[in-house]
């Protein structure tokens, strides 16, 4: 009889200790499970953001100024990420210098504006040894080894210049004689290089048009009314149209215009490329003719392409904007109300 009862507290016992044993090692696993979840909870809580280095050319036009804003709105209003900003002011050395920093401080993606197309290969190579992916702002670059960078987000300038071309002489016609003056944008800028191919390609197939004279205004209002007043010293009642490469120039223009005693947009048609809104009062008031839209607003398309990159996809190597064209007063008033830059 004793022994019967010893066994039996014997099993007892046995099967007290394996519970709680079991009890312990659940209690462990959930614990466990508990911290970790509280680990990863803590990781997205205080995650940490994705940080861009922009470098940005400088303030010469609207529509740059534009883009600042749009970039530095979306990124800085966004949780997700930490922007650090620099300003050019026109020089690819500063931007050559601004790059070298972000590599230094390890930032996790370069967004470059690039003045110029060429010379980029060495810094650019720098930060692809660093592993930092390189994303092109509204400008292309010239570069033999094209994994120098992963994405361009901008316009098709060729297609523009094709565009203020077609639009010109559709709204002057065909079989009449026009001289035309260009004001090129900054030297060596693929904005520049590309409006001017483009909009050459349409001309050089109308023996009616011709380009006269082709200078470069740097983008800039002053700049675009200096070498305007040249143009009307030189060729004055031969000039029939201004083209453009940005709007500023195209507004620098029409005062120079103005003060040499004709009429913009009527004695000479202006047609300009970007769309702010200055360019649209101004075709309103029937002072310019054609409006090429490039748009600025770049700051979402760049925002949505850097956390696609931090989540390992695969991005568009050319991220296009979305863009039309204005002619006359009616459409000009017609859009803008709604203009956003
Ligand atoms: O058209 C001009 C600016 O690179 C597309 O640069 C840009 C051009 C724009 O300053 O206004």
């Amino acid at each position: 009889m004793k022994q019967v009862f010893l066994f039996f507290i014997t099993m007892f016992s046995v099967v007290l200790i394996l519970s709680a044993c079991s009890t312990e090692n659940s209690t462990n696993v959930n614990s466990e499970t508990d911290n970790n979840s509280e680990v990863s909870n803590d990781n997205e809580a205080s995650s940490d953001p994705i940080v861009v280095g922009f470098s940005q050319i400088g303030a010469e036009s609207g529509w740059r100024t534009a883009e600042t804003e749009s970039i530095k709105e979306t990124l800085e209003n966004d949780p997700q990420f930490e922007l650090k900003f620099s300003d050019a002011q026109q020089k690819q050395e500063n931007q050559i210098k601004a790059l070298r920093s972000f590599i230094a401080q390890q930032v996790d993606i370069i967004a470059l504006a690039p003045v110029v197309e060429s010379g980029w290969e060495t810094v650019l190579t720098e930060a692809k040894e660093a592993g930092i992916p390189v994303i092109l702002l509204d400008r292309r670059i010239e570069v033999e080894d094209e994994s120098l960078y992963t994405s361009f987000i901008g316009s098709d300038f060729i297609l523009e210049g094709e565009n203020a071309a077609k639009e010109l002489i559709n709204l002057i016609g065909e079989e009449v004689e026009t001289n035309i003056v260009e004001l090129q944008g900054t030297v060596g800028a693929s904005a520049a290089n590309d409006r001017m191919e483009g909009f050459a390609n349409i001309i050089s197939k109308n023996e009616k048009y011709n380009i006269i004279k082709s200078q470069t205004g740097e983008f800039t209002r002053s700049k675009g009314k200096e070498v305007m007043e040249a143009f009307l010293k030189s060729d004055g009642e031969n000039i029939d149209a201004v083209y453009a490469h940005n709007d500023d120039m195209a507004l620098g223009a029409i005062q120079a215009i103005e003060e040499y005693g004709l009429k913009p947009g009527q004695d000479i048609k202006i047609v300009s490329v970007d769309g702010i809104s200055d360019i649209f009062e101004a075709v309103i008031a029937g002072k310019a003719n054609i409006i090429v839209e490039c748009n600025p607003l770049l700051g979402p398309q760049l925002a949505q392409a850097a956390k696609d990159l931090m989540e390992g996809k695969e991005i568009e190597r050319w991220i296009k904007t979305e863009e039309t064209v204005f002619v006359g007063s009616e459409e000009a008033e017609a859009a803008l109300p709604d203009r956003k830059y």
